[in-house]
């Protein structure tokens, strides 16, 4: 594996790169064109601008996070074979400048979705959480302003003031979409962009579902083992994969992590490491669960905050997850995912510096044993 952390770019992020060249072992960061629209292309002169940017820090780009997949692709619009062929000439330029792995989500409407962006945890600390029963009395259309104010003077990934402005029309244009369509127009948006995949040895890299459920009324598909089998096998090429989001995956308690890791070996091309602490959690018929990782979790409507990476500090067994990656033979960049807002830190909510610093050096330090524990072959 190789430790990232996620930049958002010179013009937007609240983090500099000289602060994360300083975490020990980072020297690869996943970015993206922040300001570029879904369904637009990125040229090579904006690519090689990025890559300027990274390099000059004396650090390298280790994956795209994300080259944004339009409504038009997802809902087979009026513009999807313009948005698709867009698509993969940004592939095709990525791959003429050596980067090979594109992380994207098929989420309609909301790429993810907290009812809050700084809940105050038991050390003072703040962290995005969710709650379903707050979650249930929200109008969506709504949503933007329900946590705008809390994003720190930030734009938040999926939440540009833009695009929410058309929460309406998105909605209108998803009302057909169900799960077997919108599982259709990822298939055949993947069959599309295979070939360029192939040529450039791009490995494109889902992002699952968040939460793992359906957040008003909208269709999930990647969402848990069976949803992800059928994916993977629905285009069987080693070039269509996953990230492998923990965070995600696990608002779930039902997915097991570490199985789903194991099972989906040798396509899962990202991963995204991080600990969640579930308060309540049932099934859609109110029925308790039994959590993969053995704690106990009182039933209830979900509600759940993330934590520090630490396993002791949420309800993820860490250690399983990231021994699953290494038994796997997993092999491509790595990031700490959302971390808590602490030491006074003003940054975009989940993307301050300390905390994903601890994160980074927490997994590097279980990786590290774990290596050992196997003879230290890696
Ligand atoms: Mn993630």
């Amino acid at each position: 594996m190789e430790m990232t952390l996620r930049w958002y770019g010179k013009a937007f992020d609240t983090v500099e790169l000289w602060k994360i060249r300083q975490i020990p072992g980072v020297k690869g960061v996943i970015t993206t064109l922040y300001d570029k629209q879904a369904g637009e292309l990125w040229s090579e002169e904006e690519i090689k601008s990025l890559i300027n940017d990274v390099s000059e820090q004396g650090m390298h780009i280790s994956g795209i996070e994300s080259v944004n997949v339009s409504d038009d692709i997802k809902t087979a619009g009026s513009k999807r074979d313009e948005h698709i062929d867009n698509y993969i000439k940004t592939l095709e330029n990525l791959g003429k400048q050596n980067i090979k792995m594109v992380c994207y989500n098929f989420m309609p409407v909301f790429d993810w979705t907290r009812s809050e962006l700084a809940r105050k945890r038991f050390d003072g600390s703040t962290v995005l959480a969710y709650s379903q029963k707050a979650i249930d009395s929200i109008d969506p259309a709504n949503m933007f302003d329900s946590i705008k104010d809390q994003m720190n003077g930030t734009v938040m990934p999926g939440w540009e003031p833009e695009r929410l402005d058309k929460v309406k029309e998105l909605f209108e244009q998803y009302k057909d979409i169900d799960e077997a369509k919108l599982f259709d127009n990822l298939v055949y948006f993947l069959k599309a962009i295979m070939p360029v995949c192939d040529k450039y040895d791009i490995n494109m890299a889902i992002h699952p579902d968040d939460p793992a459920w359906s957040v008003f009324g909208l269709p999930r598909i990647i969402n848990n083992k069976e949803n992800i089998s059928k994916m993977l096998s629905a285009v069987d090429n080693v070039h269509n994969g996953l990230t492998f989001c923990a965070g995600s995956f696990g608002t779930n308690p039902e997915n097991d992590l570490p199985d789903m890791i194991r099972s989906f070996a040798g396509r899962v091309h990202f991963a995204h490491v991080r600990n969640l602490q579930f308060n309540t959690f049932c099934r859609e018929d109110g029925s308790a669960v039994k959590a993969w990782s053995g704690v106990d979790i009182p039933a209830g409507k979900p509600d759940f905050e993330e934590a520090a990476h630490l396993s002791s500090d949420g309800s993820f067994d860490m250690y399983e997850i990231v021994r699953a990656l290494y038994e796997s033979g997993f092999t491509g960049p790595i990031r700490p995912d959302h971390g808590r807002m602490i030491w006074g830190e003003e940054a975009m909510p989940g993307y301050g510096l300390y905390d994903r610093a601890l994160g980074a050096a927490y997994i590097n330090g279980l990786w590290e044993a774990i290596d050992k524990a196997h003879g230290g072959v890696r």
